[in-house]
């Protein structure tokens, strides 16, 4: 095997790949000791995102450890509202809590200084020097309505009411933050890029709190405009979309964005998975971050049930991220089963 071949480029530009390739959503944080230490040692959240000397170290950590195939820039979606100038705090324990966007005079005083994020992009050259060949670097940033949720709401503790009223009511409101936070993240995005990031992800983590049409007008349709715009500066590199919860919109998604894989929570069936939407793309995750916690046969029997379904058109990740009580050794085993595996 060339040293410098990629299984996750493989797989999402279809081909087939030498192993299933492997890494986990939330891969860097609180579950890992040297994660810890360092967060203790920074004090805040943020400042561990904008040095780059800390964000490289913890990027790095999870590869270390378990040798993924992809390190993920260790940064957070929140970077872009605070870009714009919201207030953005990180409380122990608590997790974020932005200022909140009330009105259209609140949009109007919204202005972006990408200078502010430009430690990420010094840490996104120091990661890409210091990987492995075979390691794929993800750049990030969160979709255009899930970042919107945070920014009217403020954190998500009420279900981001608010959003969903903006969605329902003021659909002129919301397209103007939309429209923001597309060319904001846009120039992010290009600035990860240019770094060195690989392949980008597009996390909607609240993609499933809209339905039918509302779904439609406010993730597939602001995703479908920014992947096309995308792919237009940056032709070769993969996008991988991940509108958590979207239950029967998944297959809308797929076949109308332009996303070159799929990222699938734990509530998709693997079956539907490999008929409806892998048939479409390649897709990624699905493992339920609970078994990882379980660990043990539990554990084996749906890593394999996974691989025996999706093969080698399939990132293998988890449905969501990992929570801070998974027991390191676990995780161990869940590699070492998926780089073992072979087809049937
Ligand atoms: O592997 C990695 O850790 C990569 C870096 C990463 C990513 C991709 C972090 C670090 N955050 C994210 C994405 C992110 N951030 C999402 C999308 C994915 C998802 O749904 O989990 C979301 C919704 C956020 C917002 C956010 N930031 C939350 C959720 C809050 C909520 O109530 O909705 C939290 C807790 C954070 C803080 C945060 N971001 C990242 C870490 C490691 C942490 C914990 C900070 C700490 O150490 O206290």
């Amino acid at each position: 095997v060339p040293e410098n071949r990629k299984a996750i480029l493989d797989v999402l530009k279809g081909t087939t790949p030498e192993h299933v390739p492997i890494w986990l959503m939330r891969q860097a944080g609180r579950y890992l000791p040297e994660y810890k230490k360092l967060r203790a040692e920074a004090g805040s959240f943020l400042d561990l995102c904008l040095t780059p000397q800390w964000a490289t170290e913890i990027t790095l950590q999870p590869i270390r450890r378990f040798d993924f195939d992809a390190a993920i820039l260790f940064a957070d979606i929140l970077l872009i509202p605070y870009a714009l100038g919201q207030k953005l705090d990180f409380r122990e324990g608590e997790g974020p809590v932005l200022e909140t966007v009330k009105n259209e005079n609140d949009l109007d005083r919204l202005n972006y200084h990408q200078e502010k994020l430009s430690p990420v992009f010094e840490t996104v050259r120091r990661v890409r020097k210091d990987l492995p060949n075979k390691t794929t670097f993800i750049g990030f940033c969160g979709s255009m309505w899930t970042v919107a949720c945070y920014m009217i709401d403020g954190n998500s503790q009420n279900n981001f009411t608010q959003a969903k009223r903006w969605a329902k009511e003021k659909p002129l409101q919301l397209q103007k933050l939309i429209d923001i936070l597309s060319d904001t993240s846009f120039q992010y995005l290009s600035g990860q890029i240019d770094a060195g990031a690989e392949v980008i992800q597009l996390f909607d983590s609240w993609a499933g709190l809209l339905e039918g049409d509302l779904f439609d007008r406010w993730v597939s349709e602001p995703t479908r405009k920014f992947v096309s715009r995308l792919k237009e500066k940056y032709p070769h590199i993969p996008v991988i979309g991940f509108p958590r919860g979207a239950r029967n919109k998944y297959r809308d998604y797929i076949l109308q964005t332009g996303v070159d894989g799929l990222s699938i929570d734990p509530d998709v069936d693997v079956n539907y998975a490999k008929t409806q939407l892998q048939k479409v793309k390649p897709l990624q995750g699905n493992l339920n971050p609970a078994l990882l916690v379980k660990g043990g046969e539990d554990m084996k029997k749906a890593t394999e049930k996974i691989l025996g379904t999706l093969g080698f058109k399939h990132i293998f990740n988890l449905g969501h991220g990992v929570t801070p009580d998974v027991p390191l050794e676990h995780i161990a085993a869940l590699v070492k089963i998926v780089r073992n595996w072979k087809s049937g």
